[in-house]
């Protein structure tokens, strides 16, 4: 079995999908969850200034998607041909998509456009974009893609705390509980009950 260390934020955000993907692989891992205050010593030695970073075998490979990807082909979590594969991808960039849209709302340092972007978006854009994505999610029997889980699923999942974080909607479930259908799915996986035991609870 390689030597595996992952080093991401004491959070799940970008980073829970491989904690839960390498879980799933039966893989060992040192989860090393860096602190803000740590965090700038270390950024010179990731391979991008950022994190996530999963070192296997002493060497770096970063990007969270790019992560999630590999491991899912890795444990058979990936589409059965390269169309299928395609749909996973796609789904997936178009989930982060509206996590990224909805994160430089909340990342805005200027409170007043802050108020004035969210209200904006929360009319004029988000309805879309999560109405398409559960269309998606029902057209797939609960998952992000495929129709049956792949390693789609452990992205959303990881990131679905965060998402509500950057949405600023707390019950994002109660409107669409077909997000929380892929949650249930990859949260519920007897692979990943004894790390979930023991991962330390974050808000996001
Ligand atoms: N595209 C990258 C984005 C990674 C990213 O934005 N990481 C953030 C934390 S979620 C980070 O390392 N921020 C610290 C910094 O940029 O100094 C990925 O998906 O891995």
């Amino acid at each position: 079995m390689p030597n595996v260390k992952y080093y991401y934020f004491p959070v799940k955000a970008l980073g829970e999908s491989v904690r839960l993907l390498l879980s799933y692989g039966g893989q060992e891992f040192e989860d090393i969850r860096v602190s803000e205050e740590d965090w700038p010593a270390f950024r010179p030695s990731t391979p991008f200034g950022q994190m996530p970073v999963l070192e296997i075998d002493g060497k770096a490979y970063a990007q969270s998607t790019a992560l999630s990807r590999y491991l899912g082909r890795k444990y058979g979590l990936s589409g059965a041909t390269p169309e299928e594969d395609l749909e996973i991808d796609q789904n997936v960039d178009f989930a982060n998509d509206i996590r990224s849209k909805a994160a430089t709302v909340q990342y805005e340092t200027d409170e007043k456009l802050k108020a004035k972007y969210h209200a904006d978006f929360t009319k004029n854009v988000y309805p879309e974009l999560l109405e398409k994505l559960d269309k998606i999610i029902k057209k797939n029997n609960g998952h992000i893609a495929a129709g049956k889980l792949t390693w789609a699923d452990f992205v959303f999942a990881g990131m679905f705390d965060y998402l509500k974080v950057m949405l600023q909607t707390p019950d994002l479930e109660k409107k669409y509980p077909s997000f929380q259908q892929v949650v249930d799915a990859v949260y519920s996986l007897p692979k990943l009950q004894a790390y979930l035991k023991q991962a330390p609870k974050t808000d996001c």
